[in-house]
């Protein structure tokens, strides 16, 4: 009989690693919140025993250990920042080495039968999985017992990352707020501090869709699966701030340089960062685009992408999170017309787009044949826009007049065009 050191967290920021979890994206690590079997040097210890749960800024995962064994040594104590890769237990084990043989299946009867060794049955049977869900990824698709153990740590944060809506109890209960809801909480509360001044008003969009058409059959060298309309309403959203820098500041409140001056200031900032109210698996977020001021509409195509892909992943890095100057929210693929967005406090202004429709509207054309002016109805496409600013130092003239331009700039694509730099 031989002995082996298992390092047991090796294997377990691999698991996450292959799957692309949230944990992954916590660079700095995920903390460790419970020791559930409170392991001590010289303790017996069962694979699939749960040892610990960690802590991300998001998630919460219990860990179970893949060795039968006893703890040699414990690398961190509840609530250390364990960086993730590391190893948080060494395992000594027997050595046992699978045999990998016996019921290969075949798909002879037309139905498909895995390649698994019976111990890996037995773990696929004891977590009570179809095995047909794994994607086996040893020699001929053989499902090992990595696969099945990387599915159920992908399972584990499925559930963690159910849709915001599916989190309300369905039964009477008091649950803790989740990280995001937290920080919502926070954020939100100091917010409502705030005196916000509302605004809004519609604008056509007829040209922006024939503008994006264009644009979106034009051979370009970036990775861009689409140009939706964010980038078009981002980069005009931006020309048209040049010449309302006053939106893009922010308020510094107190200023203790001598101890207790308290000195109310404003902040400009040359840069346009414009953050994105994004809804992803673990609820919203708002990561920003740095500078579009100085970005193509392909170029904030491309961020907004990848912004969008680590969403989906609950990947966006706390660098993209940061200094954010002003938002866009576009909660119009949802639906929603008209809305009351909420400035947060380290920016100014915020801007939230409703649902584009089809609805009837004036317009007044000259007759081609008379020469008379007259009106008609006709269909147009129209997006809803709404404020919220700052009320202690934006007035509402400065939001109309911002309106007036942006809108002057996504009625008249070509006068973006002419714009830009
Ligand atoms: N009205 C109607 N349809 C809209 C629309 C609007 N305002 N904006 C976009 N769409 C359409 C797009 O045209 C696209 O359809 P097609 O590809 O067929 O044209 C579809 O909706 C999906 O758009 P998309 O996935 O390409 O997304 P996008 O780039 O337009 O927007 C993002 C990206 C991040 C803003 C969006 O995915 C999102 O998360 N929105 C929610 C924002 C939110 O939660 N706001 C509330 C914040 S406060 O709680």
């Amino acid at each position: 009989m031989t002995t082996q050191i298992k390092r047991f967290f090796d294997d377990y920021s691999r698991h996450f690693r292959m799957n692309g979890g949230s944990i992954k994206s916590i660079k700095y690590g995920v903390s460790l919140k419970r020791n559930i079997r409170n392991d001590r040097k010289g303790d017996h210890v069962s694979e699939f025993d749960k040892i610990c749960e960690v802590q991300s800024d998001k998630a919460s995962v219990e860990i179970t250990s893949r060795y039968t064994g006893i703890v040699k040594e414990l690398f961190y104590k509840i609530g250390d920042m364990a960086k993730v890769g590391s190893k948080i237990v060494d395992i000594e084990t027997e050595n046992i080495n699978e045999t990998i043989d016996s019921t290969v299946g075949n798909v002879s009867d037309g139905k498909l039968y895995m390649l698994a060794a019976p111990a890996v049955r037995r773990i696929v049977r004891e977590h009570n999985i179809d095995i047909k869900s794994i994607k086996g990824t040893g020699k001929d698709g053989r499902v090992t017992k990595e696969d099945v153990l990387n599915h159920v740590a992908d399972l584990k944060i499925a559930d963690i990352q159910k849709p915001y809506v599916s989190q309300y109890p369905v039964e009477d209960k008091i649950v803790p707020l989740t990280n995001i809801q937290k920080s919502m909480f926070k954020i939100m509360t100091k917010s409502l501090q705030i005196p916000h001044f509302g605004y809004s008003d519609e604008y056509s969009f007829d040209n922006v869709i024939s503008f994006r058409d264009m644009i979106g059959q034009s051979n370009n060298q970036f990775s861009i699966k689409k140009i939706s309309y964010m980038p078009i309403l981002i980069k005009s959203f931006s020309v048209a701030l040049q010449q309302f820098p006053i939106l893009n500041a922010s308020i510094i409140e107190k200023e203790n340089d001598d101890g207790d001056s308290n000195v109310i200031k404003i902040r400009y900032r040359s840069a346009h960062n414009v953050g994105i109210a994004m809804d992803t698996p673990g609820g919203l977020l708002v990561p920003n685009i740095k500078n579009v001021q100085t970005k193509s509409i392909f170029e904030i195509s491309e961020d907004l992408q990848r912004l969008q892909e680590a969403g989906k992943k609950n990947l966006i890095s706390p660098t993209d999170l940061k200094d954010g100057t002003i938002t866009l929210s576009n909660i119009g693929i949802i639906g929603g017309i008209f809305l009351s967005p909420v400035v947060v406090c380290s920016e100014l202004c915020i801007a939230a787009i409703g649902k584009i429709q089809r609805l009837p509207r004036f317009e007044i054309i000259k007759d081609k044949i008379t020469g008379e002016i007259k009106e008609q109805v006709v269909a147009k496409n129209i997006v809803p826009i709404s404020f919220s600013a700052d009320h202690r130092v934006i007035d509402g003239v400065t939001i109309a007049k911002f309106s007036q331009r942006w809108k002057n700039l996504l009625e008249n694509p070509a006068l973006l065009s002419a714009e830009l730099r």
